[in-house]
């Protein structure tokens, strides 16, 4: 299926607004919506799925007309609470129709953190009262039509609507890449953190490739990845893991990697550590300006900078690099030092086309990590 044909035949419902969060399912079609697609609809990128409801929302009650909001089926964990406390037919029925990426259909090999999520993904659509249909890249226009008269008649009573897509369904495109003016590669800055640990240090990274650069700098640099937990999913939430970690070891330096994507999408984190603090806290924000891992579209802020954020947050040190002689001067200044820091380092886009995944189980990596502590 073109993206620029479902986008037309979802503009044909009298949707005007997309809102979503980039999916890597969905690829094409935000590229297309990040490029020669820009004009078609007003197009916005919230800081997650759960702000996502909250906008179309918004664009509902100030216009009448029902926003699509797209976002990966992992996100149907953050829609839940706005889905279910405010779009619903029991409270103000907001219509809107969501465009949901499948990651982890049962019978298609993909990551730990989507077996779940892709098993119930349908069924959680039935428990929400949210009807939907699946789409591939076998649906026909013809079909696609008779379900978006479906997902209309739907929204006309005020309810929601979900398409599934499944992996492949848009036809690859050219065109959407997102660049920005940094030099520093993300795994090299990630390789130059990884060299000044030592075995007190226990890192923690966020969700996508950082973990998967970790995984492997990690193995490379120190012969194992044991001091690393990978938070593959749960976007958003590596820095309180990390935080839990470092309360409830203070004989440990607690290093969380995180992203802009993923400090984004639950920032208030950030307010809570710096009022809170651990005494060995080191949290460093790779920051491309985009969600690199899925895709490379940018996030929905105009450069964010997260430095100023730790300041007020009440961090005890904040700095922003922009290379690894920085980086590396930044980590060996705050290494071991009471308190909790804030490295902000400013990376380019892209990376290896060989990088690989983990070797085991997500279990198996807590079970190591917990080796840590005995
Ligand atoms: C709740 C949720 N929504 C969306 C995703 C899909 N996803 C995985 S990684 C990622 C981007 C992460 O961006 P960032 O933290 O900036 O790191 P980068 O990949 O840019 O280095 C996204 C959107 C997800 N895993 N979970």
């Amino acid at each position: 299926m073109r993206s620029e044909d479902f986008v037309s035949a979802i503009k044909g419902m009298g949707i005007e607004s997309l809102v979503g969060v980039p999916d890597s399912t969905l690829k094409q079609f935000c590229d297309y919506i990040n490029s020669d697609g820009k004009d078609e609809m007003k197009h916005y990128v919230p800081v997650n799925e759960g702000a996502a409801v909250g906008l179309a929302t918004g664009i509902y009650l100030g216009t009448g007309k029902p926003a699509a909001v797209y976002m990966q089926n992992s996100g149907l964990g953050n829609i839940v609470n706005p889905l279910t406390s405010i779009a619903n037919t029991e409270v103000y029925g907001i219509p809107m129709l969501f465009i949901i990426g499948w990651r982890g259909e049962p019978g298609v090999h993909d990551e730990p953190q989507h077996k779940f999520m892709g098993k119930v993904t349908d069924k959680l659509c039935e428990v929400l009262e949210v009807p939907y249909s699946v789409i591939d890249c076998n649906t026909t226009s013809e079909e696609l039509s008779s379900i978006l008269d479906q997902a209309k008649a739907v929204m006309d009573e005020c309810r929601q609507y979900a398409i599934i897509v499944k992996k492949g369904t848009f036809e690859k495109r050219a065109g959407g890449g997102y660049s920005n003016e940094y030099t520093m590669n993300r795994e090299s800055a990630i390789a130059t953190i990884i060299k000044e640990t030592s075995d007190n240090d226990l890192i923690v990274s966020t969700t996508g490739k950082i973990s998967r650069e970790v995984y492997e700098q990690c193995d490379a640099i120190l012969g194992n990845h044991e001091r690393a937990f990978l938070t593959v999913g749960g976007m958003g939430h590596a820095s309180m893991i990390a935080y839990g970690i470092a309360v409830s070891r203070e004989d440990k330096n607690v290093i969380c990697i995180d992203g802009d994507g993923a400090e984004l999408m639950h920032m208030g984190s950030m307010a809570f550590i710096g009022k809170n603090k651990p005494d060995h806290f080191i949290h460093i924000c790779l920051n491309n300006g985009a969600h690199e891992s899925v895709g490379g579209m940018p996030t929905g802020t105009k450069g964010i900078r997260f430095s100023p954020v730790a300041k007020d947050c009440d961090y005890d040190s904040v700095v922003t690099v922009m290379n690894e002689e920085e980086l590396k001067a930044a980590f060996d200044s705050v290494k071991g030092v009471k308190g909790i820091h804030f490295i902000e380092a400013m990376v380019s886009m892209g990376s290896r086309d060989d990088l690989g995944r983990p070797k085991e189980s997500a279990s198996e990596n807590k079970i190591n990590f917990m080796k840590n502590f005995n």
